[in-house]
């Protein structure tokens, strides 16, 4: 396979290519994990979440630069909430990252989550992979903080950076329940603007809070101030995120990130299959049939997984 090779040599046309196969999960992209994964697991990988228009994209492109001076490569997933069919904003646009078409130590990429076949999470967990695989030191997936799947993209990741802004009127945003509990850094973007003092005194009361009731004894979760348009505090967050990031990579929370990618993937091949191995008319007549109350639900899904084993 030519491509591997070319990828292993730090070539990131052919990673683009590879990352497409991966993205749709083609047997080219299957395969290259296959072959890829022993040699994954060093890469330290952050999930960057937060309402939308935060300033995720533009707090990322600071991150890339001070990673880049410290030497090390980073490779970025975007999980783009924007269906292509319904005309959202075009990739260049909400991809507030500066090209470094020369820098072969930064590559970034962004994955639609609507409109796609196969389950967005076994996709950006085998993303990661590759992006791990090839070299990258650090790999972030930034996601927007208010779909349930690219929310549950941040089990696969080593930590979790959330992001909040000032002077939205409502102090902490409207979030999905649990991103406060499972974040281990907050941040408090555009500090530029008016209310970031009150909206930091709130966040640290809630990881104060969070700590004394932890049954583990963890640290309350650092709340970091930046202002990502003028690269204020950046640099304090990279601390963070590297001091974090050496104990988020214990024992315990490897086995954490496998069974979560464990349970996603074997979940969307066992749906794969069984949509395979159904055809629509069976379908139909079961849904008819649970609906009529002449099938239960429970025996109706038993009929479909018996398919699998025909
Ligand atoms: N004042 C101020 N504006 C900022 C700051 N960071 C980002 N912005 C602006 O906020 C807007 C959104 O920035 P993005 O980086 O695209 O935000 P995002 O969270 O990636 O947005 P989505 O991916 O669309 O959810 C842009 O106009 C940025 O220039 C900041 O620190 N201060
Ligand atoms: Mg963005």
């Amino acid at each position: 396979m030519g491509l591997l090779a070319r990828v292993g040599a730090g070539d990131l046309a052919a990673l683009a290519r590879l990352a497409t196969y991966v993205e749709n999960q083609e047997p080219l992209g299957l395969e290259a994990i296959e072959r890829l994964y022993a040699s994954t697991g060093r890469a330290l990988t952050i999930g960057l979440t937060g309402p939308p228009g935060a300033g995720k994209s533009t707090l990322i492109d600071g991150l890339i630069s001070t990673w880049r001076e410290r030497g090390l490569r980073v490779g970025v997933i975007a999980i783009d909430p924007t269906s292509p069919l319904s005309g959202g904003a075009t990739l260049g646009d909400r991809i507030r990252m500066r090209e470094r078409p020369d820098d072969a130590g930064v590559f970034v990429r962004s994955m639609a989550s609507r409109g796609r076949r196969g389950g967005l999470a076994p996709a950006t967990a085998a993303m990661i992979h590759l992006l791990d695989a090839a070299g990258f030191d650090r790999v972030l997936v930034e996601t927007v903080g208010v779909g349930q799947e690219e929310v549950e993209i941040t089990r696969f990741v080593h930590l979790t950076v959330l992001l909040q802004i000032p002077g939205s009127g409502d102090g902490i945003q409207a979030l999905k329940a649990g991103l406060l509990e499972l974040a281990d850094i907050y941040v408090v973007n555009k500090s530029d603007l008016p209310g970031a003092d009150l909206l930091a005194r709130e966040l640290s009361g809630i990881a104060a809070l969070s700590s004394s009731l932890d049954p583990k004894g963890e640290d309350a979760v650092p709340v970091v101030r930046v202002s990502a348009v003028n690269g204020d505090g950046i640099v304090n967050l990279v601390d963070a995120i590297e001091r974090i990031g050496v104990r988020r990579r214990d024992a315990s929370n490897l086995d954490r990130i496998a069974r979560a990618e464990l349970v996603a993937v074997m979940t969307e091949s066992i749906r794969t299959r069984v949509e395979a191995a159904t055809n629509r008319a069976d379908i139909d007549r079961l849904v008819r049939e649970v609906a009529d109350r002449r099938q239960t639900p429970r025996r109706a899904a038993e009929e479909m997984l018996a398919a699998l084993s025909r």
